[in-house]
């Protein structure tokens, strides 16, 4: 049990890097000694000093170090990175026993840092609150095991299941409520990138900035397969960086760039393959129904956010649709959550 809660802080400290250390994990640290905390710290920015650099730090007297358990909700590392090893310093300080939340899946680390540390004759203890370490980084496990981004669906649907009236242009019906909307900004500042498909962008013109939250713009992500999309949309205003899918080769501009794939062949597996290979980490997809339908039919998600709304639209655009048989490869870490947010009014 005392384990437990000081593992529990160190989850606790590590959440307030979310919106600042990606493509790294959110990672905490407490040092304990004789009962009691004497120093805490958390990974705050990627590029700076890791979880158990700033808890080392924060120590006013460090010869306790000797005697005390450092907790730390990922495995410490053992690679020169941006930074140097954690599991040396570690050592260098003569803390003799370390309790780590979960292993680390980046390939450079994977379990050295633990061996280190053993090597170096300190006890370790592994995998306490195992599973909620896990789930606090879960977007670095998608990325560093399956290659991808981790995958958030959002959309509102009405009580009998559209998410909006059949139309060629003209406003979309707002479905959400200004609560939902604050949420779903909030999501927004929590994502590397955001997308759209064509529809959404020629019918929406939507700008996929944050603004009912505070926090930093996603990459926008565009699907236009023929480059035809109007150049007066907001997507092409130039003020975020953006990135269009399309089959066609077209020069960069400012802040956009043109990625060409083959549309004919899997294009979601090629835009993954793409968004891996610049570091892209967590992806926010808004629609539509029709993009967000080929996401679930080929497995390509890790989290649904799904806004209920209790008025009835009678006929439209069909909301997408879970099947119950979905496979998932790293089940063994944590389930895939779909998260219903039901409105009140
Ligand atoms: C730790 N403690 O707080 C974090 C770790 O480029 P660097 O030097 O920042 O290293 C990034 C890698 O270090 C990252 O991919 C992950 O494996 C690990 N993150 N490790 O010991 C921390 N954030
Ligand atoms: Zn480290």
């Amino acid at each position: 049990m005392e384990e437990e809660k000081y593992m529990r802080r160190c989850i606790e400290l590590a959440g307030n890097g979310l919106c600042n250390v990606a493509p790294n994990p959110m990672v905490g640290a407490v040092i304990v000694c004789d009962g009691r905390i004497i120093g805490e710290g958390y990974h705050i920015r990627c590029g700076e000093a890791h979880a158990e650099v700033n808890a080392i730090r924060s120590v006013k007297d460090e010869s306790l170090l000797k005697r005390s358990t450092i907790y730390v909700s990922l495995e410490p590392c053992s690679h020169y990175g941006k930074t140097p090893p954690c599991a040396d310093l570690i050592i260098e300080k003569q803390i003799p026993r370390i309790v780590i939340g979960c292993q680390d899946p980046f390939s450079k680390v994977a379990g050295r840092g633990i061996q280190k540390l053993r090597d170096a004759g300190r006890e370790v203890i592994i995998g306490v609150l195992e599973k909620e370490c896990q789930h606090l980084i879960r977007r670095f496990i998608i990325f560093n095991t399956l290659h991808r981004p981790f995958i958030t669906l959002k959309w509102a649907e009405s009580a009998d299941h559209f998410i909006d009236i059949e139309r060629t242009d003209g406003k979309p019906v707002i479905l959400s409520s200004p609560l939902s909307s604050m949420l779903v900004h909030k999501k927004r500042a929590e994502a590397d990138a955001i997308m759209v498909g064509r529809r959404t962008a020629l019918l929406d013109n939507p700008s996929l900035t944050v603004r009912n939250w505070y926090g930093h713009n996603p990459i926008r992500i565009v699907l236009d397969r023929t480059l035809s999309l109007p150049k007066d949309l907001q997507i092409f205003d130039g003020d975020i960086p953006t990135l269009i899918f399309t089959e066609k080769e077209y020069p960069a501009e400012r802040n956009i760039t043109y990625i060409t794939i083959d549309f004919s062949h899997n294009p979601l597996m090629q835009i993954m393959e793409e968004l891996y290979q610049r570091k892209i980490q967590s992806l926010l997809v808004e629609g539509g129904s029709q993009l967000l339908q080929s996401f679930i039919d080929n497995d390509l998600w890790d989290e649904v956010f799904i806004e209920k709304c209790p008025s009835k639209l009678y006929s439209g655009v069909k909301a997408p649709e879970i099947s119950d048989n979905f496979s998932y490869s790293i089940k063994e870490h944590f389930e895939r959550q779909i998260w219903h947010y039901v409105h009140q009014d």
